[in-house]
């Protein structure tokens, strides 16, 4: 009996130790089943962290800023602010074409390693493509046509030279390895603004129908042909001006992990400030509120004023209507090398009109930079 008594002892505390091996087991899973363990626990941490703060964004924050160009280690928001940013964004544009850097001049090779510094730190990576328009030959933004979305879905004219661009895509996040050798799991914030007509994705180049269709083909070529388990997918319209604007091209729920919008400060004045402030809220309103009832992650995707002229716009403008919310970040758009766009930056440089005013709003306990989130 007292031998029985042992042995039920003794598996209890096998089966127990079994269940604490597992930290997966009781984890939400992003859209793709095979996602990576770390692109579980990446996803699972966006929900807790926004329990903590909005984490603050920066594009291209290591790779230059307003006065410097690859410099190891530094970074305009931490030259303000004593840290990184918590997410940093980076940008894909000409990696379609196995160009050995992307549009702004950003070698992808430094940006892989970029990404890996940041995993190292704890800090998380963003991703947007303003891939080329495959018809011309052109950029993005050349969108005079619209039938560039048509010819690359299955069946049309480009579509087998499109799935090219996507291999290569597929290979650089294939290639973001941490030290182990584990695939570093980043976010995949594809086909944005497209309900503006600016890109040959957008509103005005192809039907709702057809860029759902992008999306999901997107998605099902890079998950389930290329294997790519790392990514969590984000959509990230411009700002609309309602719900039905939100979702009249949304791929479904299958398809997306994040949700967020993009929406920028022009002007200086009041009129301005206010129309942008309730552009933010109606978006945030719209973003969390699809965002809880589908079980998903709401972000800003890209924000800003470039130059920043108002000398309060973090404080004042930016905090007032994003503290009354939880979601997961709030990214600001990047800061070119003056050389190439003088008044071209989003987040200030020491000496910077508001860079006093960056430091108090990255102060905040509600605002997380790097160290706020490292584990
Ligand atoms: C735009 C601008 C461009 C840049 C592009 C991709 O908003 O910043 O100068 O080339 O993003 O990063």
């Amino acid at each position: 009996m007292e031998k029985y008594l042992i042995l039920v002892i003794i598996l209890m505390a096998i089966t127990q130790s079994c269940k604490q091996k597992d930290p997966l087991a009781d984890m939400k899973l992003p859209i793709d089943k095979n996602a990576t363990k770390e692109a579980i626990l990446l996803y699972n941490n966006l929900f807790k962290l926004m329990d903590k703060g909005i984490m603050l964004g920066h594009q291209d924050d290591l790779a230059y800023g307003h006065a410097w160009y690859r410099e190891a280690g530094r970074s305009d928001v931490k030259d303000v602010t004593g840290d990184y940013p918590a997410v940093i964004g980076w940008e894909l544009g000409h990696v379609e074409t196995g160009a050995e850097h992307n549009l702004d001049s950003v070698y992808f090779s430094d940006m892989k390693r970029y990404i890996r510094e940041t995993y190292n730190r704890g800090g998380i990576t963003t991703i947007s493509w303003h891939g080329d328009n495959i018809v011309t030959g052109g950029t993005a933004w050349d969108c005079a046509q619209d039938s560039v979305v048509r010819t690359v879905l299955p069946g049309g004219l480009n579509h087998e030279r499109y799935m090219v661009w996507l291999d290569r895509v597929a290979d650089f996040f294939l290639d973001l390895k941490d030290d182990n050798g584990n695939l570093i799991p980043v976010v995949f914030r594809m086909y944005h603004e497209h309900t503006g007509g600016w890109f040959w994705w957008g509103n005005k180049q192809c039907t709702p129908e057809e860029y759902k269709q992008l999306w999901v083909m997107t998605v099902e070529h890079l998950r389930d042909k290329k294997n790519v388990h790392n990514l969590l997918y984000a959509y990230s319209p411009a700002e609309v001006k309602d719900e039905a604007e939100f979702f009249e091209r949304y791929p479904g729920d299958e398809y997306v992990d994040m949700l967020g919008f993009d929406c920028y400060l022009y002007g200086t004045d009041s009129t301005a400030i206010a129309g942008y402030q309730e552009a933010m809220d109606r978006n945030l309103k719209i973003v969390i509120g699809y965002a809880a009832k589908s079980g998903k992650i709401p972000t800003i995707g890209e924000t800003g004023m470039e130059s920043i002229p108002n000398p309060k716009y973090f404080t004042e403008v930016v905090y007032p209507v994003i503290s009354k919310y939880k979601f997961a970040w709030i990214l600001f758009w990047r800061n070119a090398w003056e050389s190439d766009k003088p008044n071209h930056y989003y987040a200030p440089f020491e000496g910077q009109v508001s860079a006093p005013d960056f430091k108090e709003f990255t102060d905040k306990p509600d605002i997380l930079m790097n160290e706020d989130v490292r584990e």
